[in-house]
């Protein structure tokens, strides 16, 4: 499909899911300056002030002319969301080539610091601060903090649940058995202090994730991409015929390098494809945990059907974040394989369509695309898109109907990255 002119002339509209956003912009260094700033406010907690320099970014990469005084006056100074704060760092970079303090904070110690800790897989924000303020600076301090040593073996799928609990407010640890349990009422599990709260990631995944870090740190190429695909389709159908999937993630915006592999999977049969999707997720990362592909499962979740503890940004959906490795080629045996993060998303095949829009990304469209449904008395997420008032399901038959019921023109995935 095509993108539409229309879109590329709506780039001063409010929402990042209305606008075509280029991977690459013509204003990418006053963006990525932004996103610094964005990324600093994230860092310390801040995260209202965050979200403001997040649009920001946004909305630069979907302006389409480089950014000068003349336009400056004329376009850029009444983008929506720019404050005067804002709109004085703009004038800045016009005038200087840079934002001071953008340039200050990506030098700073404090930011270094808190972004390396935040890279690893498990480690969020208010944890890299408390690392900080406990004097760890370096990777090798984290090493030495996690006690990463030879005896990071494998989780399975099975250490993994067994060692995954949640905390409540009062420091009481409930298992996730009974938190995601389907049979324990909604009233059960609010008297065990379950509902609302968020899971602690057990430090299992933090400790893979560090010492597998100078693999997984490096991009996936588009063509190793495509061939963990061929190779997780080609294992799914072993155990269950007839799935499709769709690669998502920011390889399907266009990057060059992705960071992990998002694959959504559904069975297209709308008769019986729920029934065989339903717990295919651990079936599926059990099979492939034993053939060696799978190393690790850092997060395994959603068997909870009416999913008490589902938080704004997650969807119902059932998933694994796990660590692959490829097998060696045959043809090309002295290639070392790399360790790679592989997400898998299991959708029934009537939220199919709103997973593989809601795991395209980018994160901000994602957003935006909540907040348009809102306003227009919708609810989107990656599980479903329901009328608000009457919980109406609609049922999406392609990702232009999710566009269609939504009200918004069609983006190419190529320009989803606000
Ligand atoms: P990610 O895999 O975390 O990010 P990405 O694929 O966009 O980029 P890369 O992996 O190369 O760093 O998430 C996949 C998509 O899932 C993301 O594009 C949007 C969606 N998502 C959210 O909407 N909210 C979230 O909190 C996360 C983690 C993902
Ligand atoms: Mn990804
Ligand atoms: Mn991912
Ligand atoms: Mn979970």
């Amino acid at each position: 499909k095509p993108t539409t002119p229309k879109v590329y002339d709506q780039w001063s509209a409010k929402y990042a899911c209305q606008r075509a956003s280029p991977l690459v912009c013509v204003n990418q260094e006053l963006a990525a300056a932004f996103a610094v700033l964005s990324k600093a406010r994230e860092l310390e907690g801040m995260f209202a002030n965050a979200l403001s320099y997040e649009r920001t970014a946004g909305i630069i990469k979907s302006y389409p002319h480089p950014i000068t005084k003349t336009n400056f006056r004329k376009d850029v100074q009444n983008l929506p969301g720019l404050g005067q704060k804002t709109l004085a760092k703009v004038e800045e970079w016009i005038e200087n080539g840079y934002i001071q303090e953008s340039t200050e904070i990506t030098s700073s110690e404090r930011f270094q610091s808190l972004s390396l800790f935040s890279s690893i897989y498990g480690i969020g924000p208010v944890n890299a601060r408390k690392l900080y303020d406990l004097g760890l600076r370096s990777i090798e301090d984290l090493e030495r903090y996690y006690d990463v040593s030879a005896d990071t073996s494998a989780s399975t799928v099975e250490e993994l649940e067994e060692e995954m609990v949640i905390y409540t407010p009062n420091g009481k640890r409930v298992p996730t058995a009974l938190a995601e349990s389907p049979r324990k009422s909604t009233k059960d599990k609010a008297r065990a202090g379950v509902l609302g709260n968020t899971y602690k990631l057990p430090d299992m995944s933090i400790k893979v994730a560090l010492m597998l870090r100078g693999e997984l740190d490096q991009p996936i190429p588009r063509d190793e991409v495509e061939e963990m695909h061929r190779v997780v389709m080609k294992e799914l159908q072993e155990i269950q015929k007839g799935c499709i999937s769709t690669i998502v993630g920011g390889y399907r915006r266009g990057k060059s390098g992705s960071n992990d592999v998002d694959i959504v999977i559904t069975h297209p049969d709308l008769k019986s494809g729920a029934d065989m999707v339903k717990g295919l997720c651990k079936r599926f990362t059990q099979k492939l945990h034993s053939k060696g592909l799978v190393t690790h499962v850092m997060h395994l979740s959603s068997f909870h059907a009416h999913n008490a503890l589902r938080t704004s940004n997650w969807d119902s959906l059932e998933k694994a974040l796990t660590v692959f490795l490829l097998p060696v080629d045959p043809k090309n045996p002295k290639r070392k394989r790399t360790h790679r993060r592989l997400d898998l998303i299991f959708a029934a095949p009537e939220a199919y369509w709103t997973a593989v829009v809601g795991w395209s990304g980018s994160k901000l469209f994602e957003r935006d695309l909540r907040s348009w449904a809102k306003d227009r008395g919708l609810k989107f997420d990656s599980s479903g898109l329901t009328r608000r008032h009457d919980s109406k399901l609609f049922l999406p038959r392609s990702e232009q109907e999710v566009f269609d019921i939504l009200g918004l023109d069609w983006i190419d995935p190529t320009m989803r990255n606000a």
